[in-house]
């Protein structure tokens, strides 16, 4: 009877912290500057919705003047930009490196996945991932990695 009992209890406190992580998560708001022919980044967008984002979608013939307002060079360039929190997210940057940019606060412009990475969210390509990195970028226009993502052979 007593397992019983211990066993009762831990699941009503899985229960418990289940609604609790759901509830206590705001979404965040996020604006999204992208093309209107671009597929991928609609994808991306939906990846961001299913990470508990706010997204404010704005579909623009030119999202380059966003990427010169925050100084996103050529080689940092993906294809769209968004803005979350006063930093700019270039690319199919990860939500979860979103939400660790957003907790930890650094002293950057922003995140990005340069180009297009097969793999990313919003461009999967079945089970092949190409290997890719997280980079901030700052207002010198230097880059850190801030993670990095294995691909599969
Ligand atoms: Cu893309």
């Amino acid at each position: 009877m007593k397992i019983m009992k211990v066993l009762l209890a831990i699941g009503l406190f899985v229960v418990n912290s289940g609604v609790k992580a759901e509830s206590s998560g705001k979404p965040i708001d996020i604006v999204v500057h992208r093309s209107p022919t671009c597929m991928c980044c609609g994808k991306w967008v939906a990846h961001l919705k299913e990470n508990n984002f706010n997204v404010k979608d704005i579909v623009t013939d030119n999202v380059q003047a966003i990427k010169d307002k925050y100084g996103i060079t050529k080689e940092l360039a993906s294809c769209h930009t968004a803005i979350v929190d006063g930093y700019a997210i270039e690319g199919h940057v990860p939500a979860n490196d979103i939400k660790t940019l957003l907790k930890t606060k650094p002293k950057v412009v922003g995140l990005a996945v340069p180009g297009m990475v097969n793999g990313s969210p919003g461009m999967e390509m079945g089970d092949k991932k190409d290997p890719y990195k997280v980079v901030s970028f700052d207002h010198k226009k230097h880059t850190k990695v801030f993670n990095s993502y294995e691909g599969t052979q």
